[in-house]
């Protein structure tokens, strides 16, 4: 390797070489020449290695230590608290079809762009070099994937994050299929945040099966195995025939029948995913990202590709996310960002018990009221605030999560933030019906991205912001993924966030009794209700599992409120689907047979109740 000596050691070399690749080596080269850090350390899977990283996170300031042992934190400069679609972009050479809705760039440009920003970027840094490995070791699932950054908290995130993968790369034989992710924060200022955040690029380039981002530090943007190398797999995933989902994975365990069923759901960021997997009593396989696949069986075939959680802090509390709680508020290895720290504690909006006024937050020092530039208040800390721990930290952590052969999928939930129209949980007619809920996904954008909140979107399969192929061909790719499943998992369509008069309609538990319908639906425990927009469970069923789970009433008004089909909102819904869809070239032909069907059973249901809110009991 072409690299000086005084900033890749003998030591480090040498840990390059055994691995026998030289399209690591080349790759390796080709950064370190670019981004001139002062010193790169390779970091392989020994003890020493990732305590290494450890105690760099802290030397170098990204991290601080808190009060309880293994805990720290790490802030985020002010203006990189979520991720940054404004500058994320597909790479594209013209010859590349991709749909209107993806961001794109002309490809020889972009690279231009950002080798520019990168010439000298890790002046007087160090480079860490990381191997890990998306998905359980020895498995069929999983992708190699290379990791430059000068970031030691993106590297210490990483190894709770993601299973690590130097043996990995041994046995890789010198090929050069894995995905590699360079990053830099840049050049860093005295709260050792982003200087250049003007410089901000994430450059996805799928034909180098890399990405490059750069002037960057919130971990949407700059952890590359996330939702990075989550977009390589798209596009590796849709040329080969298997599924690369923002999903949780979740096993569900209805009490006293002696079974688990494995789930996974796709909602967009900060509505509700990772407490959906969390619920209570439930086992957790993962909270983000799912690579599936057909097994023998001809049932579909879901793992983890992480291993770790980097879940929104807000509203974990002692009784709606109790378990997380409890991790957060014990000794182990895990970070915290965006918090308020004072007294070398964490505060985070939403904890259950009385705050600080003053601290430390991402805006430097806070006091109570402080406001921004613009005269907006900013609080105690950010509504994207994080924690990252590792799953294995968890009590409710699924014993399948490095199982090389994945979990078999039953189920599949998708939910959006949906205020006025749909039903707290439904099922579809069929697999071509569950496409069309999860293609017609929308949902209110919230902080976990930069920009305005409360927007509604449309997010196929929660999946949109990480899209680099057209919709037409990812849509048709499930569409016949699931058709050669000799065993389809049922779809589900789940709304926590359904309001009247401003007011939340449920309680964030209720979630507990949509998971145990769904997966009593699974086994064939509970008939439904066949209404124009889906299967809709029964009063008494529902009723019931608030008894056993809550001993709670639930009244029939609850249940015409929450399960009423509300036609005028659907049909608009279909409207607004139709039109962000009007653009958009080689949607699979299922996708508008199933809008006309629901079209035209909302309407000869409007016409036949006379009214345009009907309680499910009229259509039982
Ligand atoms: C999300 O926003 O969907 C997340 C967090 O899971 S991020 O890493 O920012 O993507
Ligand atoms: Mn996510």
């Amino acid at each position: 390797m072409n690299i000086d000596k005084k900033i890749l050691s003998d030591e480090n070399r040498l840990k390059i070489k055994v691995l026998n690749n030289p399209n690591v080596e080349r790759i390796v080269e080709e950064y370190v020449n670019l981004c001139k850090p002062a010193k790169v350390s390779v970091i392989t899977d020994s003890f020493p290695d990732i305590g290494y990283i450890r105690q760099q996170s802290l030397d170098l300031g990204e991290e601080k230590r808190l009060a309880m042992p293994g805990h720290t934190v790490h802030f985020d400069s002010f203006y990189d608290q979520g991720r940054d679609k404004k500058n994320t972009c597909l790479l594209v050479t013209p010859d590349m079809k991709v749909s209107k809705i993806i961001d794109v760039k002309d490809r020889e440009e972009g690279l231009k762009e950002v080798y520019g920003i990168m010439d000298g970027i890790m002046k007087d840094k160090e480079c860490f070099v990381r191997f890990f490995c998306l998905g359980p070791l020895n498995s069929r699932f999983s992708i190699a994937a290379l990791q430059i950054t000068d970031s030691a908290y993106v590297s210490h995130s990483e190894d709770l994050l993601y299973r690590v993968g130097y043996e990995y790369f041994k046995a890789l034989k010198g090929s050069d299929d894995f995905f590699y992710l360079v990053h830099s924060a840049g050049q860093l200022d005295e709260k050792n945040n982003t200087k250049n955040i003007k410089d901000r690029r994430i450059f996805i380039d799928v034909l180098g099966k890399r990405v490059m981002t750069v002037n960057n530090q919130y971990a949407g943007n700059s952890v590359g195995l996330k939702k990075l190398a989550l977009r390589l797999a798209i596009h590796k995933a849709n040329k080969e025939d298997w599924l690369t989902e923002h999903m949780f994975i979740m096993g569900i365990k209805p009490e006293n029948k002696g079974r688990v069923t494995y789930f996974t759901g796709a909602f967009p960021s900060a509505c509700g995913k990772t407490s959906t997997a969390m619920v209570p009593g439930q086992q957790i396989v993962g909270d983000d990202i799912a690579y599936i696949r057909h097994g023998d069986d001809g049932k579909a075939y879901a793992v983890n590709i992480e291993q770790g959680i980097f879940g929104i802090i807000e509203d974990v509390n002692p009784i709606d996310d109790p378990v997380i709680y409890e991790a957060l508020t014990t000794p182990r290895e895990l970070i915290f960002s965006n918090v308020l720290v004072k007294d070398d504690k964490p505060y985070w909006l939403g904890m259950g018990q009385v705050l600080p006024e003053e601290g430390y937050n991402f805006s430097g020092a806070w006091k109570k009221d402080k406001k921004d530039d613009k005269g907006n208040e900013i609080l105690l800390a950010h509504k994207n605030a994080r924690y990252t721990i590792r799953l294995s930290e968890l009590k409710n952590v699924d014993p399948k999560l490095y199982d090389p052969e994945g979990v078999p999928i039953s189920g599949i939930i998708y939910g959006g933030r949906d205020s006025d129209t749909s039903v707290p949980v439904y099922q579809s007619f069929d697999w071509a019906h569950g496409m069309f809920i999860g293609a017609s996904l929308e949902s209110e954008t919230t902080a976990a991205t930069i920009g305005a909140v409360g927007v509604r979107e449309l997010s196929p399969m929660a999946n949109l912001d990480f899209l680099v192929v057209p919709l037409g061909t990812y849509l048709g790719n499930h569409l016949k993924f699931g058709e050669r499943l000799s065993s389809k998992p049922l779809v589900f369509s789940t709304n926590y966030f359904l309001k009247e008069n401003g007011k939340f309609l449920n309680e964030k538990v209720d979630k507990k009794v949509w998971l145990m319908w769904m997966e009593g639906r699974v086994h064939g425990e509970y008939s439904a209700i066949e209404t124009p927009i889906g299967h809709v469970p029964k009063y008494e069923d529902i009723a019931k599992l608030f008894i056993q789970i809550f001993g709670k009433k639930y009244t029939r008004e609850d249940y015409d409120r929450q399960f009423s089909i509300r036609v005028e909102k659907f049909l608009e819904k279909l409207a607004r689907v139709e039109k962000a869809y009007s653009e958009e070239e080689n949607i699979p032909a299922e996708f508008y047979a199933s809008m006309e069907m629901l079209r035209n059973r909302l309407i000869a249901a409007k016409e036949k109740a006379g009214k345009t809110v009907i309680p499910p009991g009229e259509f039982a």
